[in-house]
């Protein structure tokens, strides 16, 4: 029989290589994508699934800094436990590599050289943001400021961490150093510009052929329409140089090299299968299906300025098909986070725990709509109630049944009854509907249609008693077949459960009786012919662990310690708050009057550090104020900020200048804070 296999490129976000993933990446990026994979590859089409480490740009140079290593270094350490926690939790690339590979610089090249002679780079002399203090440039991830779209105080260098915003560091107010919380100032240097608002139709067009998640598409919708020239390379001596003259000391932005990972990674996959250029199958054949795993964070890159890429070079890459983007999976309503404490050691983890059990977990609860979390509670009660409960359960009586009562093999079936029909349509009816479940990345409709396949078997081996029939001869087969068609239900099981707990499902094969090994099978020819009777089944054993409530108290113990511990050190480090001060009456607060001013001009007082005389609009009129903020801001970025008034304050001469009033700040740890207060209109009274 030939069939024409579908070519399946699947690819899951690469992670950065500059820290340890938790089980929140894993819900995002890569347990959806590999479930896809496995789903795809039993239902016989040509699967190639692509990753690896994403080694360059300035998150790695920051957090290699930070830990006193070479970008190289670190890259190596992070790229190694990363790999491994993969394979512990059963991802099953074909192919894991990175972006610091030897196969890596030539496509990045060729998508540079391309976009350039097409027209789509262009060389500008722009301002960036410079570190007096430091004499350097410093790249988006080493700045931090207020986000100029909704006014989050500590937005990052490329995006913002609460809006989703992306622009460019210069866009940020207030930018600051991350690590030393210097003021950066602007300054002209050179950079390369990828044009983008010059394929801005070609993405309109081509985005409104995708039926993927209305919020992607609405986000995407809007993105494209804000389309502008952006950077794509940066200052820094760590990531591929740019390919000209005159450019010593820049390097390409990661987001320009990293998307060409997934490129560079298939080639060296082919590499290894010894036919170099097999690589081109995927990506040069217009009948491949790309299917791109990320997380939320990822969707500009994938839906917009890489396809904008593909777009404006001159091969025939594949454009993105689907692209299942997940929301968060947090830790117990937090974001995971090891500098925090807020996190599960994996080693603890896997050394009590099955990977098929967080899968499990993560599947029945993933992030797929809105924003989702693991908590230990929730653990237990899909392992006990699920796992254990009812797809153990259902394998452990069947197969324990059998072994008694039907010498360990699968029995023949005497004639159906309307229960047995009933029973075998139901099993043909979840099969189809988690088929298509997983064919539209609804992991947790799958999970459930899992349990709803072992509960139907559960409730028709109790309908059935054939621990009744057993015992007479007349009803004997009548027994046979219950057991034949438990049988079948567990087949199913195995095939269905098979992408979201692989490990426990290739048992459940065995213990069928079945030679061959699970993932190698066809889902449609095993599902369409029934079992062979006369076959011996394999040894079964108990394939899930009660998990009891003691266990998970200390689990959530050890969990409040590690995050009390942290914020323990953590203050340590900072001073001790000041005790409340007295009690006021309201009345006595009553006489400040605070409003919101608007700073319309800035300049150093002579002779004094940290001294700005600022001419402030509050509204009703302008007023002089004189504020010790400039050590913490210089007089440029404060033009246009909203800050707080105290307008009634008697007016007092500082340095021979009469102050009418004073702007509030509170102490931070780079100096006098100011409050951010935008969405107050100048003028308005705050009580
Ligand atoms: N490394 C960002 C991230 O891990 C980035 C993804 C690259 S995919 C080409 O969130
Ligand atoms: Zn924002």
């Amino acid at each position: 029989m030939s069939e024409t296999k579908q070519r399946v490129l699947i690819t899951s976000a690469l992670p950065y290589a500059n820290g340890p993933l938790h089980f929140g990446h894993i819900a995002g990026a890569y347990l959806p994508g590999d479930c896809y994979a496995r789903f795809k590859r039993l239902e016989g089409e040509d699967v190639l699934y692509i990753c690896g480490s994403d080694e360059y740009g300035v998150a790695i140079t920051l957090s290699a800094e930070t830990a006193k290593r070479t970008p190289k270094e670190h890259v190596d350490i992070f790229h190694k436990i990363n790999k491994d926690f993969f394979d512990q939790i059963g991802i099953s690339f074909d192919h894991y590599s990175r972006t610091t590979c030897d196969s890596h610089q030539e496509p990045v090249y060729a998508f540079f050289n391309d976009l350039l002679k097409n027209g789509f780079i262009e060389e500008r002399i722009t301002d960036q943001l410079y570190s007096e203090q430091d004499e350097r440039f410093l790249a988006d991830r080493y700045v931090v400021g207020v986000c100029p779209k909704c006014h989050y105080e500590n937005a990052r260098g490329d995006e913002c961490g609460k809006c989703g915003t992306a622009y460019e560091a210069t866009d940020l107010l207030n930018p600051r150093s991350k690590l030393t919380g210097a003021p950066l100032v602007r300054r002209a240097t050179k950079h390369w510009f990828i044009l983008l608002e010059k394929l801005k139709d070609r993405l309109a067009e081509w985005i409104e052929t995708k039926k993927w998640k209305p919020n992607v598409i609405n986000f995407i919708r809007q993105f494209i329409k804000d389309l502008h020239a952006r950077a794509i390379t940066r200052d820094s001596d760590w990531g591929l140089p740019v390919p000209l003259e005159g450019a010593e000391g820049k390097v390409l932005y990661v987001w320009f090299d990293a998307p060409i990972g997934y490129i560079s990674a298939t080639m060296e996959w082919a590499k290894l299968q010894g036919d170099e250029s097999k690589w081109k199958d995927y990506w040069f054949n217009p009948e491949t299906k790309l299917v791109q795993f990320i997380g939320k964070d990822n969707i500009p890159f994938h839906a917009a300025i890489f396809p904008a890429m593909v777009m404006g070079q001159n091969l025939p890459y594949k454009l993105v098909d689907e692209l299942p983007a997940n929301e968060f999976y947090n830790l117990d309503g937090k974001q995971f986070s090891k500098s925090e404490g807020w996190y599960i050691d994996l080693e603890d983890f896997f050394r009590s725990y099955s990977a098929d059990q967080i899968r499990y977990t993560i599947a029945a609860n993933a992030p797929e709509t809105q924003d989702s979390e693991f908590t230990w509670k929730d653990f237990q009660s899909r392992c006990n109630a699920d796992l254990l409960g009812k797809y153990g359960n259902l394998v452990n009586r069947v197969m324990i049944f059998a072994q008694k009562n039907c010498e360990g093999k699968i029995p023949s079936p005497g004639l159906l009854e309307e229960i047995d029909n009933t029973f075998l349509k139901n099993i043909k009816m979840l099969c189809e509907e988690s088929r298509e479940a997983y064919d539209t990345f609804r992991l947790r409709k799958a999970s459930q249609l899992i349990m709803e396949l072992a509960q139907i078997g559960n409730t028709y081996f109790d309908a059935k008693h054939p621990w009744k029939d057993v015992k007479n001869p007349d009803t004997f087969p009548r027994m046979e077949t219950t057991i034949f068609l438990c049988c079948e239900c567990l087949k199913a099981l195995a095939i269905v459960s098979y992408p979201i707990i692989p490990e426990t499902a290739s048992k459940l094969w065995k213990f069928l009786g079945f030679q061959s090994e699970i993932e190698t099978i066809r889902s449609k020819e095993v599902l369409s012919s029934p079992l062979e009777s006369g076959i011996s089944l394999g040894k079964s054993e108990i394939l899930f662990r009660k998990i009891e409530d003691t266990e998970i108290e200390t689990e959530m113990e050890k969990l409040k310690k590690m995050s009390e511990c942290s914020l323990k050190s953590k203050s340590l480090k900072t001073k001790p708050l000041e005790k409340i001060k007295e009690a006021i009456d309201i009345s006595d607060f009553q006489k400040i009057d605070l409003r919101v001013g608007q700073i319309l001009e800035a300049t150093k007082v002579p002779k004094s550090k940290k001294l700005l005389q600022l001419t402030v609009d509050i509204g009703t009129e302008k007023r002089t104020i004189l504020s010790g903020i400039g050590n913490r801001y210089t007089p440029e970025e404060l033009i246009s900020k909203k800050v707080l008034v105290v307008a009634n304050l008697k007016p007092a001469l500082i340095m021979g200048i009469e102050s009418q009033g004073m702007v509030i700040a509170g102490l931070g740890e780079a100096g006098p804070e100011l409050p951010d207060v935008p969405d107050l209109p100048v003028g308005t009274v705050v009580q």
